[in-house]
């Protein structure tokens, strides 16, 4: 059977990792047919449009993406990239690795974080030349739809249940909406929650990571804290992401396009491999999804490392180094 994976690298150092990902897919005995595509900063520049309409329909058509970075742009490519597979749910791992430097060497954490609406719906508005406004979106039907999927995620003997991340005591109406109908379907499935205001959140995440495993969170909130927990476990090129839908999905790390090195071969390629593993289980293939994990997990206890962990190693040779251990 041959998959088809749309490729999108985006700009910046999504141009880089990008290939590093479908690389590492390459060397496994798994069919794929990847199809790439423009999207981002320069096609902008160059078309006027930073999502080309055919860059839109593939991955609305392709059996999973594989998405680098977006800069500028990033409201005009990748929102509309998740809502072409259907995403309602951004599933962010943020987890240290032996060998890394981490500041919090025992995190653990995974963030389900809402992924259609909030501040990032679109509703922005410039009204006069000083004063602008946002209108931010909690639906019950999105909020149900990704705690109904937090109920499936953690009904497995690893996970004891999930956190309830908002700030409901000042968005009463929106956060409000969000905690209650995510507690209520957590009820109906007899899963066990505990809820914490965001910002109480980012404090006692820093102090004391192990007091959290699955965090579901509204939109904005997953963005920024799982942002947060990279610099717990050793930086942005170690956390990937999944955008899931019910039929589709695009695969991502979580880093941007790191302008200040773009180009220069040095970008850490682990966030975007791992991103490939994330979709090569998505596809059903769970022992090369292990496969490219451990060597990914050896390559960064043993090196070659990127400068970002401390080495000098180029996007290129951490690449071939996990293709060796493969
Ligand atoms: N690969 C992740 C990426 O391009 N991030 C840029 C960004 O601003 N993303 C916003 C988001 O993840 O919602």
């Amino acid at each position: 059977m041959t998959h088809e994976i749309a490729v999108i690298p985006g700009d910046g150092i999504g141009q880089e990792v990008t290939p590093a990902a479908t690389d590492v897919l390459e060397a496994l005995d798994i069919d794929f047919e990847f199809v790439e595509a423009d999207a981002g900063d320069a096609v902008k520049e160059a078309t006027g449009e930073a999502l080309p309409e055919e860059t839109y329909e593939l991955a609305a058509s392709a059996d999973a993406t594989l998405f680098g970075a977006a800069g500028e742009t990033a409201a005009d490519v990748i929102l509309p990239l998740r809502d072409a597979v259907g995403s309602f749910v951004n599933i962010r791992p943020a987890k240290a690795y032996p060998g890394i430097d981490a500041v919090r060497p025992e995190t653990d954490l995974v963030f389900l974080r809402e992924n259609t609406e909030g501040v990032y719906a679109g509703h922005e508005d410039r009204l006069t030349e000083d004063v602008s406004t946002l209108t931010r979106v909690v639906t019950e039907s999105a909020s149900r739809e990704l705690a109904e999927f937090a109920c499936d995620y953690v009904d497995t003997d690893e996970h004891d249940g999930f956190t309830i991340v908002h700030k409901a005591n000042v968005m009463r109406e929106t956060d409000g909406l969000f905690r209650d109908t995510v507690a209520e379907v957590a009820d109906e499935y007899g899963v066990e929650t505990d809820e914490v205001l965001m910002d109480a959140f980012a404090t006692h995440v820093c102090l004391d990571p192990e007091q959290f495993d699955v965090v579901v969170c509204p939109n904005l909130a997953g963005d920024v804290l799982s942002d947060l927990a990279a610099g717990l476990v050793g930086g942005l090129g170690l956390l990937p992401s999944a955008n899931v839908g019910t039929e589709r999905a695009l695969f991502e790390p979580v880093h941007g396009t790191a302008p200040d090195i773009a180009g220069e071969g040095v970008a850490n390629p682990a966030a975007a491999i791992i991103s490939a593993a994330m979709l090569v289980e998505y596809l059903g293939y769970d022992e090369e999804a292990a496969a490219i994990n451990e060597a990914v997990e050896a390559t960064l206890e043993e090196g070659p490392r990127t400068a970002d962990l401390g080495g000098d190693a180029s996007t290129e040779d951490v690449t071939a180094a996990v293709i060796d251990r493969l």
